[in-house]
């Protein structure tokens, strides 16, 4: 069987490759954004539309979780927030006629790209057992199957309940309580794939899985490093808050095995200075590491600090160490035993540029460290943050204004989604207070994430998968498997804005049921309702479409949660006791159960009026450190990296800037310079010459794992060869197109996030080079 998208007949000669430019951001981004609405929008809608993102009382940015700047200016732009909001408020439709003209089939034989352009869902639709096409339903009945399938399960945990980070709190928090009301904790989310190594070493380390800092703090701090982080596209706004910090004379550090152009230079569409002059160079100093280096790095500042305090004193902050910390004697024993020539080994850089780099950070009284997903989805991505957290308690650069840990988030509301409760082990004060508020017993068996999630319906023990929005089978890792687990349940059920592959890889039955996104207007009970969403810096705001929606009969998540729960407790004694109609009708009701369950929420509905936004209790921030022992902890950590075998490449699995995670925008990637086509893999030219490949190159990657009888091979076809600056051994090509060399054993430490960012491969030439011309950059 086929599996991912289709890839016959794949032809990239028509991909164009130039110089990657030396900037981002400025008018061609504008341009571009403002050319994707109009598309997608028409000019009125887009204008409309466009006006009213991250404005007060507007609708919060579906585009990422960076937050706003406290007066915005109208009109704060943002190129990729842009597109993200021009694919949900497109004028295209999905319809029944669409459903009845394509067969399931026909669709599993289009790429993510087709699907997603197809437009916004309109009506629930139902995909009978061996039926060849999805048909139009009632809400009634389409409610009722999915109902009737969760009730008639032999164990609760039969069912997994997948949560992607746009669902808002409001929706979040109902959800979970039907699903533990139903009686089991399977909750994964896209967390679990994203920044789930933050928060497991967050919590052990500072008590609270969470970044530590404000913008605010960001303007403020003296030195801020980014490491594994692609702003240029996937945080285009988080630049304006890195171009203020340098204007008050913030030293900025990239840390990144690829030269991203974002990260050079930024020019303000908003400013005189980004439009006309040559914008703002962010990046000091660019450290080009190996991938999976990280934890070196850090180790390697780390004992540099304390080789310099040893001798000269002076280094570390030794009140804050002794009042509020717990394990710096068995840190600083360890770093003391790791070696310079594996730090360096590791790394790739120098052993003088590393002492340099800590010597940064000694000057600096104020040092914010930023990450994502290159820290995040790597073996050892765990130790790598529990050393980051390291560095920063040893200035005591954590609960000190301009100073801390910064996260950065990737969906719009992924944190407040666990906030909310969506998590598979939710601490045992959340369940109390959860049964307590609606007069049930919640489980207490922890359940499955996202990879558990995947081994389980591949096992044959899951009959049920009902998705919360996002696209689990581009998403997850091992498209090959995840598709036949997939395919093994008896219902799949995705909640959805947008065509996906999930719809068209089902269980024996499938249903889809439509909803409003961020931009639509949902009027319930006779009034337009509010949901909020909690940003990267944990401040709660609320969020209000004013679109028309889709189609006149579309329900928001909350209703679609609400009728569900009523249908799935209807006469079950042992059920949460709620007012499902009124919940339905009143958001404001769910916010009041929200205010009594879950802490930092008291006076919720008053505290987000009139477009204000309030920030939740975080402990670290104030050095309250809700740790076990009330204190920060230095931990010990053995130094790990990847060790790439001869003959093969280390692949990261990455984002082109014109993707939403598997929503493909468009074939280019303007700041890497490739136009028209995805299917590329990024290779040092050094490699390329070893390997005798050279640019332009048609191959095949082939992913390698041991199995229990010999290496197990997986194989993404037909990618076109770049040489592009990346270091020596390591290779980059996107995702989802590659999800399918991404062993699902392959999991981080700890977290269990898949380890997307380093897949080791070799590469297979298929024919002769594509004539691939150059065009000028
Ligand atoms: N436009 C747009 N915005 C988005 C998204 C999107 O797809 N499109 N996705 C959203 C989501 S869910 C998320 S999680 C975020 C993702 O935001 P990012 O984490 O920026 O996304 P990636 O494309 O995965 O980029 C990873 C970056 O880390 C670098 N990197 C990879 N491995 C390593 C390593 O071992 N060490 C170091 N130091 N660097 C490494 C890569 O070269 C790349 O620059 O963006 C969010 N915002
Ligand atoms: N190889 C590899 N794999 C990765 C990653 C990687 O870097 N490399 N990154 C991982 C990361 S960081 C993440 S977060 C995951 C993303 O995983 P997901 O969150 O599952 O994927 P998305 O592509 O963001 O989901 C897009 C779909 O969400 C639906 N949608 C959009 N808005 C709404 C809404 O408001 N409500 C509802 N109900 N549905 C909506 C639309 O139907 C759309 O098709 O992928 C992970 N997978
Ligand atoms: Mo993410």
């Amino acid at each position: 069987m086929a599996t991912g998208a289709p890839t016959d007949g794949i032809d990239e000669s028509e991909v164009r490759v130039a110089a990657p430019p030396t900037s981002a951001v400025g008018v061609p981004a504008v341009r571009h954004a403002l050319q994707m609405a109009v598309s997608q929008m028409g000019v009125l809608r887009s204008a409309q539309t466009l006006r009213r993102v991250n404005q007060k009382d507007g609708f919060d940015c579906p585009g990422c979780a960076w937050p706003e700047e406290e007066r915005r200016h109208v009109a704060e732009f943002c190129e990729n927030g842009a597109k993200a909001v021009a694919e949900e408020a497109t004028l295209r439709r999905v319809t029944p006629e669409f459903f009845a003209a394509h067969s399931v089939a026909d669709l599993a034989g289009r790429d993510d790209y087709w699907l997603g352009q197809q437009g916004r869902l309109t009506d629930p639709m139902i995909l009978d057992e061996g039926a060849t096409h999805y048909r139009p339903a009632t809400w009634g009945e389409a409610l009722r199957l999915v109902a009737d399938e969760l009730r008639g399960l032999d164990s609760p945990d039969q069912a997994v309940f997948y949560t992607s980070g746009r669902t808002s709190n409001e929706a979040a928090f109902l959800y979970q309580l039907m699903v533990r009301g139903i009686g089991t904790n399977n909750l994964p989310d896209c967390s679990n794939m994203c920044h789930e190594s933050s928060g497991s070493a967050l919590t052990q380390t500072l008590g609270v899985g969470k970044g530590t800092v404000s913008l605010d703090d960001i303007h403020d701090a003296e030195l801020l490093i980014i490491a594994g982080q692609n702003p240029g596209t996937n945080h285009p706004r988080m630049l304006s808050a890195v171009e203020k910090a340098k204007q008050r004379g913030a030293v900025v550090v990239a840390v990144n095995p690829l030269p991203e152009a974002g990260l050079k230079r930024f020019k303000n569409p908003q400013t005189a200075h980004g439009v006309i002059a040559g914008g703002t160079a962010i990046a000091d100093e660019f450290v080009q590491i190996r991938l999976g280096g990280d934890q070196a790095l850090f180790q390697a500042i780390g004992k540099h600090l304390l080789e310099v305090e040893a001798q000269v004193g002076g280094v570390v902050d030794r009140t804050f160490i002794d009042e509020y910390t717990a394990g710096f004697d068995e840190y600083r024993a360890a770093v003391d035993q790791v070696a310079w020539t594996d730090l360096v080994e590791a790394t790739g850089v120098p052993q003088t540029r590393l002492r340099a780099l800590a010597d940064r950070f000694r000057e600096s009284e104020r040092t914010i460290v930023c990450w994502a997903m290159g820290l995040t989805q790597h073996k050892h991505s765990v130790a790598t943050l529990r050393d980051v957290v390291n560095v920063l308690l040893l200035r005591g650069d954590i609960g000190r204004p301009g100073a801390g840990v910064c996260p950065v988030r990737g969906h719009s509301n992924v944190q407040g989604d666990r906030t909310m409760g969506i998590y598979e082990k939710m601490p045992e004060a959340f369940l109390a207070a959860l049964g307590a508020e609606f007069g049930f017993d919640p489980p207490r068996r922890p359940g499955f994430d996202t990879v558990a999630s995947i081994r389980a319906m591949r096992d044959g023990k899951v009959r049920v998968f009902m998705g919360m929005g996002g696209n689990f089978v581009s998403a997850a890792p091992d498209t090959a498997v995840t598709e036949a687990a997939l395919r093994r349940t008896r219902l799949t059920v995705q909640v959805s804005t947008k065509l996906n592959r999930s719809h068209v890889v089902t269980g024996s039955r499938a249903v889809i049921l439509p909803t409003l996104g961020r931009t639509d207007r949902d009027t319930r009970g006779g009034r337009v309702q509010r949901v909020t969403v909690e940003d990267s810096m944990s401040s709660v705001h609320a969020s209000r479409g004013r679109l028309r929606p889709p189609s006149d009969d579309m329900l928001s998540e909350v209703a679609i949660v609400s009728r569900l729960s009523a249908l799935v407790f209807e006469g079950e004694p042992g059920a949460p006791r709620a007012d499902w109609g009124r919940l339905e009708q009143d958001y404001a009701a769910v916010r009041r159960h929200i205010s009594h369950v879950v802490p930092g929420f008291d006076r919720f509905e008053e505290r987000i009026e009139k477009g204000r936004s309030f920030r939740l209790p975080n402990g670290a921030r104030e050095r309250a450190f809700t740790t076990p022992s009330g204190r920060a902890h230095f931990t010990a950590n053995a130094l790990e990296y990847p060790r790439i075998p001869a003959g093969r490449l280390l692949l990261q699995t990455l984002r082109s800037h014109d993707q939403y995670n598997t929503t493909i925008y468009g074939k280019d990637d303007r700041y890497r310079g490739i136009r028209g086509g995805r299917r590329v893999v990024f290779v040092s030219p050094v490699d390329i010459d070893a390997s005798g490949l050279s640019d332009g190159d048609l191959v095949d990657l082939v992913s390698e794992w041991p199995g229990a009888s010999g290496p197990i091979e997986r194989r993404a076809e037909a990618f076109r060869v770049v040489a592009y600056d990346t270091p020596v051994g390591n290779a980059a090509a996107y995702y989802p197109e590659t999800n399918v060399l991404v062993p699902l054993e392959s999991v981080a430490d700890v977290s269990g996030t898949p380890t997307s960012k380093s897949v080791i491969v070799r590469i297979e030439r298929r024919r002769d080079p594509v004539a691939a011309p150059i065009v000028e950059g």
